[in-house]
């Protein structure tokens, strides 16, 4: 099944292949960032807007969940941020005119980066059953279209109400709860495809999904392991707290199939020697891992601690008084079989023996990880044992250790303990009912794949979506697809134009709204909202830009003015809601635990930190009271002859699915995006030469083929076996089908591939 892909996403003429760099940031990185922002909003602009990014009194950056914490630089902002800051402080509007020329036809052709160059959406748009364009309309009808196929539908669970990270805290809640005085709990988010397997993970064995060190903690560790995390590109910010860190005597362990530039050296832009010299040298140990290979080498380093006689290799105290299962996790941790391990991570015993010696060395370990380990079809046991690791030596729970699972969009984590979440915990609903005086459904709702099943198969027909591109964010690109396709009914809140605009249900809404950076005017006055950042710290975010259009709505209030529409008997004060946001802060700290007096707290300098108690206080709220340790099968994901393992990234040129540029200047990437980095060894033995165009074929135990045509082969020192190429392009190759045990995250990072030789439609295996 060949799919065409948009049109200049094919358009590779000037693609140019150089060395991968071995440092991040620095002057490059800073001079590319003001061109693209001098690009999307002129001199005077960029300027105003960027010295606001992170600051006391500004906005918080769209563009990661890093904390700030109290080193903020006048210009605290990276190449990225300020790269997501231009996207949508972007001077480029997008009017009726627009969509009088183009056939929402045409626009599902035009690639994802070419949608995003169109500017800023300025007016809600409609397209009609059976049209081919969108057409301008009042606020007023939009609302009532859709509350009215809202309330056509045969149950509330035919709906499907997603989520994005940027949403603030007060329009998830508010989100939310419209959505269960609706009657469902059908509210998938991208941490479905993000960080649930963190999660999930973290939840079973230590009480809380979230993480357990704040940022001064990094200065306090011994050794940090980044595994499975490039932030170079994703948490640039993160590099200076590293390289904080590392002035502090911590030593740091990189664990990655790729030599990723910003794990390698750093040049701090905001220091003069950051400039000039060569930068600091950040990870002291590579361990260049196989795709798939961490629950192996932590199970490894679990037995070697285990076998050690060295002493103090574990806290028998800290085990003793606050862990559950050490017994049993001992036991199969000592029959673990080398050769298994050895195959599954690719390294030496030498290297992991190593290794062992910086751990015993450690006093204090941090293990900060992302999207290398949740998108994994063993991503939940991985993270367990992750968590055995810590827990082995007592760090969890004290200053300098812990586990650091980096967020992705801002305010992903926020809008979770904020109730977006199709399971939610019962104590969240018994307080949301005494707050409000309804009874919210119990049942569990839709995730983000089984919300694409439904629609599927036809048992969801509405698809609401706050923020986000859920067509192209999401895996099995043809039949997600398909998918939207077949919905009455999709609408979409956004700033920019993408592909989930173009690919509609057979009524189409597209309802645009006011980004970060912009001044939210309600009546009681000028507004803020609030995010959770990584580590559980809220604080404010006031946007100061004239908005990109008069006729923009806040996220809080296109849920309020929707849910007057659609429950006009709910008894629930919306209009107060939006009137002013304190009081949808006040319903807050009445429902959620850890915010009372939210709205005098999120008011004072640098804001407040969420309570967590294995941090806090060495408690543990889960079922048996204790830090469960866990027993998790180590089985070796072995790829057929042949083939090859591909994890799907970021370029460092592009905000998940927004596209800003074609460059990936890391990896010395310029001009083109439809790449396959694989290593040398492994074209040799395929017979496949650097710079062959080949198609990328997937292969699954459903037997349906599903393949990305016309990859240049570039030949770049990935772990042996293993690939990677871009997403969004490369997720047609994800099967919608796997995903990881227990969080149901797509394996975006473990799909097994064929290459095969030619372009579109490709002719036999090379
Ligand atoms: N500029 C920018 N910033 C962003 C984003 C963006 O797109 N652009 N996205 C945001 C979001 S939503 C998120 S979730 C984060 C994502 O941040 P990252 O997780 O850093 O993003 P990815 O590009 O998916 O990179 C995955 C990294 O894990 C490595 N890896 C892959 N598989 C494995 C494995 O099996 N084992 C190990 N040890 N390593 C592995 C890859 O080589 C790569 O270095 O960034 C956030 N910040
Ligand atoms: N193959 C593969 N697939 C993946 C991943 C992967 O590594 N590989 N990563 C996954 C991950 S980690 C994530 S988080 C998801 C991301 O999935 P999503 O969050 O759904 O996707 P984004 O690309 O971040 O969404 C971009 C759109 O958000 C809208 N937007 C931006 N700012 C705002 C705002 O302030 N308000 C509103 N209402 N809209 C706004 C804009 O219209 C923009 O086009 O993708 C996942 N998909
Ligand atoms: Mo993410």
């Amino acid at each position: 099944m060949s799919r065409k892909a948009p049109d200049d996403d094919f358009d590779d003429t000037g693609l140019r292949v150089s060395r991968p760099k071995e440092w991040a940031a620095g002057v490059p990185g800073v001079t590319a960032a003001l061109r693209q922002s001098y690009d999307q909003m002129g001199v005077t602009r960029t300027a105003l807007t960027l010295l606001r990014v992170n600051q006391k009194q500004g906005f918080d950056c769209p563009g990661c969940a890093w904390p700030e914490g109290d080193r903020r630089h006048v210009a605290e902002f990276c190449e990225n941020g300020a790269k997501a800051v231009a996207e949508e402080a972007t001077t480029r509007r997008i009017t009726r005119e627009f969509f009088a020329r183009h056939t929402v036809a045409e626009l599902a052709e035009r690639s994802d980066h070419w949608l995003g160059q169109q500017g800023r959406l300025t007016e809600p748009m409609l397209k009609r059953a059976g049209s081919e364009h969108y057409e301008p309309v009042p606020w007023d009808e939009a609302f009532r279209l859709l509350a009215s196929e809202l309330t056509a539908l045969d149950s509330p669970d035919e709906a499907v109400f997603y989520t994005s990270g940027r949403t603030s805290n007060e329009a998830a809640f508010a989100y939310q709860l419209f959505v269960r005085a609706f009657g469902t709990n059908n509210l998938p988010d991208c941490s479905n495809m993000c960080h649930e397997s963190s999660g999930s993970a973290l939840s079973e064995t230590i009480g809380i999904g979230k993480g357990s060190v704040l940022l001064e903690d990094l200065d306090r560790a011994d050794l940090i392991f980044v595994v499975g995390q490039n932030p170079g590109t994703n948490h640039p910010r993160m590099l200076s707290a590293l390289e904080h860190a590392k002035r502090a005597g911590t030593r740091i362990i990189a664990v990655n199939p790729l030599p990723e530039a910003g794990l390698m050296r750093f040049k701090n832009p905001q220091r003069p020697s950051g400039v000039a010299g060569r930068g600091t040298p950040l990870a002291d140990r590579f361990l260049q891992i196989r795709l798939n290979g961490d629950l192996a080498l932590f199970q490894a380093l679990n037995r070697l601690l285990l076998e050690s006689d060295a002493p103090d290799t574990v806290d028998h105290e800290f085990l003793d008084e606050h862990v559950h299962g050490f017994e049993a996790f001992r036991e199969h941790v000592l029959g673990l079989d080398w050769d298994d391990v050895l195959e599954a991570t690719g390294l030496t015993r030498g290297e992991i023996a190593a290794a062992l010696g910086d751990v015993l060395g450690a006093k204090r370990i941090i293990v900060c990880w992302a999207m290398g380990l949740t998108q994994h079809r063993n991503s939940v046991p991985t993270i367990r044992e992750i968590v055995n690791f810590l827990l082995l030596r007592g760090n969890i729970g004290r200053p300098g250790a812990g586990v650091c699972p980096v967020r992705g969009h801002s305010n992903v984590q926020g809008d979770r303990t904020m109730g977006i979440w199709e399971k939610p915990k019962p104590e969240f609903l018994d307080a949301l009912a005494a707050e409000f005086g309804f009874e919210p459904p119990r049942e569990h709702g839709l995730d983000t794949v089984d919300a694409i099943r439904a629609m599927r198969d036809g048992r969801a027909k509405v698809f609401l979506g706050m923020g986000g591109n859920f067509v192209r964010a999401t895996p099995d690109s043809a039949v997600t697809e398909a998918a939207l396709r077949s919905c009455r009914l999709t609408a979409q809140v956004s700033t920019k134009l993408n592909r989930s605009h173009a690919v509609t249900g057979d009524t189409a809404l597209i309802l645009p709204t006011l980004g970060r950076t912009e001044r939210d005017e309600q009546a009681s006055g000028t507004q803020f909202v609030s995010v959770e950042d990584s580590m559980g710290m809220v604080h404010a975010s006031r946007g100061r830009l004239a908005p990109a259009s008069a006729d923009l709505l806040s996220e809080v209030s296109i849920v309020c003015r929707l849910a007057k529409a659609a429950l006009p008997g709910s008894g629930i004060d919306w209009d107060a809601m939006e009137r002013d946001y304190d009081v949808i802060r006040d319903h807050v700290s009445r429902v959620v635990p850890g915010f009372a007096r939210y709205n005098a707290r999120v008011r004072q300098k640098g804001g407040f930190t969420l309570p967590h108690a294995p941090r806090d206080e060495r408690r543990f709220p889960t079922a048996t009271g204790k830090a469960n340790m866990t027993v998790n099968e180590l089985e070796v994901l072995r790829v057929p002859e042949g083939r090859l393992l591909l994890q799907t990234v970021r370029s460092h040129d592009q905000y998940n699915t927004t596209i800003y540029g074609l460059d990936d200047r890391y990896r010395g990437i310029k001009a083109g995006r439809r790449v396959v980095f694989v290593n040398p060894d492994d074209l040799a033995a395929l017979g496949v030469d650097d710079g062959a165009v080949v198609d990328l074929v997937s292969e699954w135990s459903d037997g349906v083929e599903r393949r990305a045509p016309s990859f240049r082969v570039v030949a770049y020192p990935t772990a042996r076996g293993c690939a990677a190429a871009y997403f969004p392009e490369t997720n047609v190759l994800v099967p919608l089908d796997s995903t990881a045990d227990v969080s149901n995250t797509p394996t975006s990072k473990s799909v097994v591939v064929r290459l095969e030789s030619g372009s579109p439609g490709g002719a036999g295996a090379v």
